[in-house]
C-alpha cells in the first residue's frame, strides 16, 4: 500500500506596491496552479501603501483562493515588506509547508513554484527560479537589465559561491518553511534588516551560512505583461547590492 503525504501547504508571499492592474491575473494564476495540481496554495499580499486599489481587488479575491492581506499605511519599501510577508508566512506554516516569494506584477509564472516544490521534496532546502539554467526563458526584459544581471551572477559567482546557486538577485523563490523558522531563530531581527530590493540577495547569503541545500530551476520571465515600469532603480539598486556583497564576503 503506498503512503499517501500528509497534505502541505504552499505559502506564496506577494510584495505588492501599485498593482492594482496585476495582482488579479497572479491569483487567479495561483488558483488554477492548485486546481490543476492539488498544491494547497495561501497568498499572503503585502500592499505597500499603494495608491491605487491594490487592496481591493486582493479582497475581491479572499473567497477563491485562501488570502491573508496586510496593509502598510505608507510605502515602507521592498524590504520592509518582505519582512512583514515572511513573518507571517512562518507564523502560519507548519515545518513541512513551504514558504514563496514571487512578484505580484504578472511577470512570474506558476510553473515554477511546482518544480520548486518537487524539488523540495528531494531534499533541497531553498529553491530559486533562476535565469541561467536551462531551460529559463526571459521576454521582454531590456538589454541593459539582462546585463547586469549577468554580470552580477558572475560576479557573486566568483566573490561569495553559494553551491547550486547561480542566481542571487531573483526574488522568485520557495524555501522550507522549517528553514525560514531555523533562520529567524539564528538571526532574529537581523535575519530580514535591508531596506530595499537588496534584501533578496541578503537572505540568500545568510542562508548560506547555514548547513543547506540551495538548488534552482529554470525561470519563465514574462516581462512583456508587466503593465506599468519596473519598480526597480537599476543603478542604485546595483551599488547597494555590490556594496552589501563586499560587506558580507569581509564577513559583517
Ligand atoms: N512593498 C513594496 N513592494 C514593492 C516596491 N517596489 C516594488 N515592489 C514590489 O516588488 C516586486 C518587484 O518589483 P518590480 O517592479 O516587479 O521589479 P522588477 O521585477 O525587478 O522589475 C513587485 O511585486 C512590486 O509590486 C515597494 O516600494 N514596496
Ligand atoms: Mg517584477
Amino acid at each position: 500500500m503506498t503512503r499517501e503525504r500528509p497534505p502541505r501547504s504552499v505559502y506564496v508571499v506577494l510584495p505588492a506596491y501599485n498593482e492594482a492592474g496585476n495582482v488579479g491575473a497572479v491569483l487567479k494564476a495561483l488558483e488554477r496552479t492548485g486546481v490543476e495540481t492539488g498544491i494547497q496554495f495561501h497568498a499572503i499580499v503585502v500592499d505597500d501603501g499603494s495608491s491605487d486599489p491594490t487592496a481591493e481587488i486582493v479582497r475581491k479575491y479572499k473567497g477563491r483562493i485562501p488570502c491573508t492581506l496586510l496593509v502598510h499605511a505608507f510605502n515602507r519599501g521592498l524590504g520592509a515588506t518582505i519582512r512583514d510577508g515572511l513573518l507571517k508566512a512562518i507564523e502560519q506554516a507548519d515545518d513541512g509547508d513551504v514558504i514563496v516569494t514571487m512578484d505580484a506584477d504578472d511577470t512570474h509564472t506558476p510553473g515554477a513554484i511546482v518544480d520548486m516544490v518537487a524539488k523540495i521534496d528531494q531534499g533541497y532546502d531553498v529553491l530559486i527560479a533562476s535565469r541561467y539554467q536551462k531551460g529559463s526563458l526571459c521576454v521582454g526584459v531590456p538589454w541593459l537589465r539582462r546585463f547586469v544581471s549577468y554580470a552580477g551572477s558572475l560576479l557573486f559567482r566568483a566573490v561569495h559561491p553559494v553551491p547550486g546557486v547561480r542566481d542571487f538577485t531573483c526574488g522568485y523563490r520557495a524555501y522550507r518553511a522549517a528553514v525560514l523558522r531555523q533562520a529567524l531563530k539564528r538571526y532574529r531581527r537581523e535575519f530580514i534588516d535591508q531596506d530595499g530590493f537588496q534584501c533578496m540577495v541578503d537572505i540568500l547569503l545568510k542562508l548560506s551560512r547555514m548547513k543547506l541545500r540551495f538548488g534552482e530551476v529554470p525561470l519563465v520571465l514574462r516581462y512583456d505583461r508587466k503593465g506599468g515600469k519596473s519598480k526597480m532603480k537599476l543603478v542604485p539598486t546595483a551599488y547597494r547590492t555590490l556594496l552589501l556583497l563586499f560587506r558580507r564576503r569581509l564577513g559583517f
